[in-house]
């Protein structure tokens, strides 16, 4: 008698969840293993909360006084709805006690209840993934506007593709949703960009014409909102399926705090939408290919040769192909073979080589192109030259590698202008005595060089 008075003295009330929470599967069961240290007789309860906070219900059983673990179910009137934000509260109470007569509480908050649908693959271009998370099932990537006065879920019956759409019922009022800020890329409205944002909607009942708005606000610093106008609605009831484009101009907001809003103003109506998207449609600047080859083929990416010929040189074993196996630029390569008694090269003839080296206005080219020999260390020379004018010539002598490598040189325009002819360009290997000459060729640049 003596001793257990003792350890009640020590022992302390504890109550610990040992069942891992974070994300569950949608179950009309929630089964906890729940240990315990209590210096009496007790009851070990948990009860759980739906995300808005409104109480699901509750279980308890009595334990008696020690260190033990126990397990405890609770079963609901159906399964727990998909959704992020449930809190689960356990407790070690007085038997037949209430929560204020807890000795000990362990509180589990943030738990999610998986979807159990698969999601769709997110559209390209969408910067709201699937449809904004309505595809999964549930809201909880949006939150309501302070201002809601009726009501918005996702629902099957409001879905125009896919499994799921939102359905607004405005019977008591304006029902606006926000997508929440961390949906979209941080930074993403900025001055100079333009965003098209669009959904689908249907409007199912309600009398004369209804309508909202969408709009971007921004939290961060103050309120900021893009413009309401122009406004979505129709006076159709019920409707078709309505498709809702909005242009809006990027502002110079914080990069982060904002978030895209969806209105529905008018009261009295239900509305079915779905398909909500918001694309970048900033214009795309291309910078030009200022390669003053880009018309020629320099990476040899046209499926064929053209309009690089055969060096004036090469004898009859040479052979110039393309390749898909090796390729520095895009998916193609030359592929140049010869038996190597002769030199053996590439060609583009005068009238189809561009004369920007040979404008005599003093700019900078730099030349380059990437070269790998299968044969060997081998070397040979880039030339642009005038027949029959060869002081003027633009040469690089050059050492190819059984490794890819670029080989770059810079060099100042010549001056060809008053010359009858027009410059060839050849890109050549020297003969070895017969070793065979083997190499790959890619992606051959001349461009001005520009000073920043
Ligand atoms: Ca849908
Ligand atoms: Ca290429």
């Amino acid at each position: 008698m003596f001793l257990e008075v003792k350890d009640q003295l020590t022992i302390r009330n504890t109550v610990a969840v040992k069942t891992e929470l974070a994300n569950l599967d949608p179950t009309d069961t929630l089964t906890l293993d729940i240990a315990f240290s209590s210096d009496s007789d007790r009851d070990v309860a948990f009860e759980l909360y739906s995300p808005a906070n409104e109480w699901l219900g509750s279980t308890k059983t009595t334990i008696s006084a020690g260190s033990a673990e126990t397990s405890l179910s609770l079963t609901f009137n159906e399964e727990l709805t998909p959704s992020k934000g449930y809190r689960l509260i356990a407790s070690l109470r007085a038997v037949d006690g209430d929560w204020r007569t807890a000795v000990d509480t362990h509180t589990i908050n943030n738990i999610e209840i998986n979807s159990p649908y698969t999601p769709p693959v997110p559209e390209e271009g969408n910067l709201l993934g699937i449809n904004a998370g309505v595809e999964l099932g549930h809201l909880n990537d949006w939150k309501f506007s302070w201002d809601t006065q009726g009501t918005a879920e996702v629902v099957e019956e409001a879905a125009k593709d896919g499994q799921f759409g939102v359905k607004f019922d405005t019977t008591d009022g304006r029902v606006g949703i926000l997508i929440d800020e961390d949906v979209l890329p941080e930074g993403l409205v900025k001055a100079g960009k333009t965003f098209t944002f669009s959904f689908y909607m249907k409007r199912v009942s309600g009398s004369g014409w209804a309508g909202g708005f969408t709009q971007l606000v921004n939290n961060n610093g103050g309120y900021k909102a893009s413009s309401q106008a122009p406004w979505h609605g129709t006076a159709a009831s019920p409707s078709d399926w309505i498709l809702v484009e909005k242009d809006i101009a990027g502002e110079d907001w914080p990069d982060t705090g904002t978030l895209i809003q969806v209105n529905m103003q008018t009261q009295g109506s239900v509305w079915y939408a779905d398909n909500f998207k918001l694309e970048d449609t900033t214009p795309v600047v291309v910078e030009p290919d200022n390669n003053i080859l880009a018309n020629v083929n320099p990476s040899f990416e046209e499926a064929t040769v053209a309009p690089w010929a055969g060096y004036w040189e090469n004898n009859e074993t040479t052979n110039i192909t393309l390749t898909t196996h090796a390729a520095t630029d895009g998916q193609q390569s030359l592929h140049l073979t010869s038996d190597g008694n002769s030199n053996t090269g590439i060609n583009l003839a005068p009238d189809v080589t561009p004369q920007d080296l040979g404008l005599g206005e003093n700019q900078e080219y730099t030349i380059s192109f990437d070269i790998k020999s299968n044969n060997g260390n081998t070397s040979g020379y880039f030339r642009n030259v005038v027949q029959g004018v060869w002081d003027s010539r633009v040469e690089t002598w050059f050492a190819a590698t059984t490794e890819w490598k670029t080989v770059t040189v810079t060099r100042t325009q010549q001056d060809w202008t008053n010359l009858d002819q027009q410059a060839r360009l050849d890109l050549y290997l020297f003969a070895n005595d017969g070793a065979g000459i083997d190499v790959y060729i890619d992606n051959i640049v001349i461009k001005p060089v520009t000073t920043p």
